[in-house]
């Protein structure tokens, strides 16, 4: 501080010199504040960069390509090959995880696709979805928002977390079956999840996995992403946060609870937290298990939004875990 400055300030009053304080002390605080929003910010920004909406779109439209994909059938065959490769192409190192489920409508031979992502730590976090369609006689039913928007969004969030440092350890999880074969049940319906989370508790993985984050129709034009409400309340509460902190509030309101029988249930039964992030509008606008279930209904701004929110939420629990 300059000479005179200083006398100025040493020939005011008591009264006035502790106001000077209080100013100075306030935009200490100001500029504290400005600075940890501004951190904060930054940070935010580069944990949720990186995923390409256009690419996972691409990919979509790959799988959609294939018509129908149902379990056991030939075009899952080639959508379970292509999406092996893309994970390979990432340096992602696959594994299979193959079954006979037992059905209504006989043996079914199902193949969940695992693709492991070691970290500096052994405590896993699942990002799962599911990548066969409805079987629905009579229907064309190509499942491009139903099947395909999880498998493509979880291959390209592969491709970006391969790219990474990585604390926490990620397993990024393609479910078969989890579509009923006849009419959905408790016993027909999520066949891959629950073949998954019986493996791991036989082989005592299951304890390892600090949270599984589940992708169900995470590529409408007009998306709805509803409160399930079988997910696990912290990590819902985590979904909808960091949602609001991207700015998208209107995509994700937090209205219309709703139970949604998916594939995180397995692991919620078993004590794991898990959440469920699906989109309600296909249920809403009723195009859901229909033929309308296209690619034009489709979007890569949504599945740029529901990218960039699911590295956020796993950057929060590498800090929290
Ligand atoms: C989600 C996508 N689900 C099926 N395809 C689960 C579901 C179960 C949806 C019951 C509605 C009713
Ligand atoms: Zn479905």
């Amino acid at each position: 501080m300059s000479s005179s400055k200083r006398a100025k300030i040493v020939s005011m009053s008591k009264g006035k010199r502790q106001s000077v304080a209080l100013a100075l002390a306030g935009s200490a605080v100001l500029f504290t504040a400005a600075g940890a929003h501004y951190f904060e910010q930054s940070r935010l920004a580069a944990s949720a960069e990186g995923f390409d909406g256009r690419r996972a779109f691409d990919d979509l439209r790959r799988l959609v390509a294939l018509g129908p994909r149902p379990p056991d059938s030939p075009a899952l065959d080639q959508a379970r090959k292509y999406i092996a490769e893309q994970l390979g192409d990432a340096g992602v190192g696959v594994t299979y995880d193959a079954f006979a489920a037992t059905t209504p409508v006989g043996q079914v031979g199902m193949r969940n696709i695992i693709g492991k992502l070691p970290g500096d730590r052994p405590e896993v976090v699942i990002i799962a979805g599911h990548y066969d369609t409805a079987r629905l006689p009579g229907i064309r039913f190509v499942g491009a928002n139903d099947g395909g928007s999880s498998a493509a969004e979880l291959i390209e969030l592969a491709r970006v977390l391969a790219r990474r440092r990585r604390s926490l350890t990620y397993w990024i999880v393609f479910f078969d079956g989890e579509e009923a074969m006849d009419h959905w049940s408790p016993t027909d319906s999520l066949y891959g999840s629950r073949h998954v989370v019986e493996s791991m508790q036989r082989t005592g993985q299951l304890h390892e996995v600090r949270a599984v984050l589940l992708l169900d129709m995470v590529a409408g034009r007009d998306p709805h992403f509803g409160l399930e409400s079988n997910s696990t309340p912290w990590l819902r509460d985590l979904l909808f946060s960091t949602a609001r902190r991207l700015g998208y509030e209107s995509a994700f309101p937090r209205r219309t609870p709703l139970p949604v029988e998916d594939d995180h249930l397995p692991f919620i039964t078993s004590g794991v937290p898990a959440v469920d992030l699906i989109d309600f509008a296909p249920f809403l606008q009723g195009y859901h298990h229909t033929a309308q279930d296209t690619l034009d209904r489709c979007s890569p701004n949504t599945m740029e939004m529901v990218g960039r929110v699911v590295l956020v939420m796993l950057a929060e629990l590498s800090r929290r875990s």
